[in-house]
């Protein structure tokens, strides 16, 4: 019997019926993956068990020189997978990886230019609720409202006015390449700092599918659970001369003792996204989308920006006659996971907007090509197009089931 099952029968059963759930469904929540065994088996290791707040060779508890072999595998990684001079592999977030760069650069009051969330950007980057927003004078660029692409002159605009401290890129929801170089060239202009969150991206960089912006910029923050595919976390990458003030920003500045068991899943997720496999993988995500992207576009719905360049697609439902709350609703029942997200310039309120966000990592890890997803945006497009239609969303979901069982999730193969 597994010791969960002894221990904790409850908790056994939520175990179980989320492993099937997430074999017998299509997960497409673009920041959604599914983790390698050997990812999961770290994170439920005797790793767990130990204190080691510092850093490795620098800890304030004794027992900590094993663990510190894992910590700087996992710094020595990061840096060679990126070709950054120096990272902190602490942060148990993106969350928290972004605050530790706002605690190093800047003091509360000042000045940031970022990506507004209802354009595709993140909280952390400035939304008046999030501790971003209250610590700091966050301007908010967005998308041009013609071809959904970030407007770079706004970007420019804004730092000549407000002459920020830091410039934020990245976005939750943003279907196109990112100019970092431009970016940086603003940030060079004006004087300002320039921070890039890669969450979204970091496996699409780490596989060669879009420009990095590790050259560019003097932080790179990101999770490794998204198209990295790693553990649930975050962690930082900087030039050589603020590593000492990241690092004292994460530790004492914002948490205490580090999650040694995820730190050493962060580099197996590491070493496995510098595998050529890897590399055929990001390009199989960005192949995936495209053509969620190209089928959706034939059967009469409107893309954000008209298609996408990485792994997601937002779709603006509402143009079909559909809430966000609605499709993803019918699309749940049919087997179909994705979130509802707000469009820019959306008219529709946050909790049920006007779009859905549709992405491909985790299906791609499963192994599906352009083949299912051909087949998927017609499952998408048989529930959208009638989403009261129980029937239909009954039937769709008895065929995902079917699929599913030909592409098992790793988690299944061990
Ligand atoms: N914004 C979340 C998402 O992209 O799903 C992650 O923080």
């Amino acid at each position: 019997m597994h010791p969960i099952a002894a221990a904790d029968p409850a908790i056994w059963k939520v175990l179980q019926d989320e492993r099937i759930r997430q074999q017998d469904g299509l997960e497409m929540i673009a920041s959604e993956n599914y983790t390698s065994s050997a990812i999961l088996a770290a994170q439920g290791s005797v790793l767990t068990n130990k204190y080691a707040e510092g850093y490795p060779g620098r800890r304030y508890y004794g027992g900590c020189e094993v663990v510190d072999e894992a910590e700087k595998l996992a710094i020595d990684r990061a840096c060679a997978l990126f070709g950054a001079e120096n990272a902190n592999v602490q942060p148990h977030s993106g969350a928290s990886a972004n605050m530790a760069v706002y605690f190093a650069a800047l003091n509360p009051g000042d000045t940031i230019v970022a990506m507004n969330l209802a354009h595709g950007g993140h909280l952390t980057h400035g939304m008046h609720l999030n501790f971003s927003g209250k610590l700091y004078n966050v301007k908010h660029y967005g998308v041009r409202p013609d071809d959904g692409r970030i407007d770079y002159d706004q970007v420019e605009s804004l730092c000549k006015e407000h002459k920020p401290k830091l410039v934020v890129a990245g976005a939750s929801a943003y279907s196109r390449t990112i100019q970092f170089d431009q970016f940086a060239d603003i940030c060079k202009r004006h004087g300002a700092l320039f921070m890039v969150d890669m969450a979204h991206i970091a496996g699409l960089v780490a596989g060669g599918q879009h420009p990095s912006p590790v050259p560019w910029a003097d932080f790179v923050t990101s999770t490794t659970h998204k198209t990295l595919r790693g553990p649930r976390s975050g962690f930082i990458m900087c030039r050589k001369e603020w590593i000492q003030k990241i690092n004292q920003a994460v530790f004492p500045g914002l948490q205490g003792g580090p999650l040694m068991h995820v730190v050493a899943a962060k580099a197996i997720g590491f070493l496995e996204a510098s595998q050529p496999e890897f590399r055929a993988y990001a390009a199989q995500v960005v192949a995936n989308a495209r053509t969620i992207a190209h089928e959706l576009l034939s059967h009469g719905y409107r893309l954000i920006s008209g298609g996408t360049d990485n792994h997601l697609v937002l779709v603006d439902v509402n143009a079909s006659g559909l809430s966000g709350r609605q499709a993803e609703r019918a699309l749940d029942a049919a087997g179909i996971t994705v979130n509802r997200n707000g469009i820019p310039f959306d008219t529709r309120p946050p909790l049920d907007p006007s779009g859905v966000r549709i992405g491909t990592p985790a299906l791609t890890t499963r192994g599906m090509t352009e083949v299912e997803m051909r087949q998927i945006a017609a499952w998408m497009h048989r529930v959208l197009k009638a989403p009261d239609d129980t029937a239909a969303q009954a039937a769709v979901r008895a065929e995902v089931r079917e699929l599913c069982k030909s592409f098992p999730a790793p988690h299944e193969h061990a």
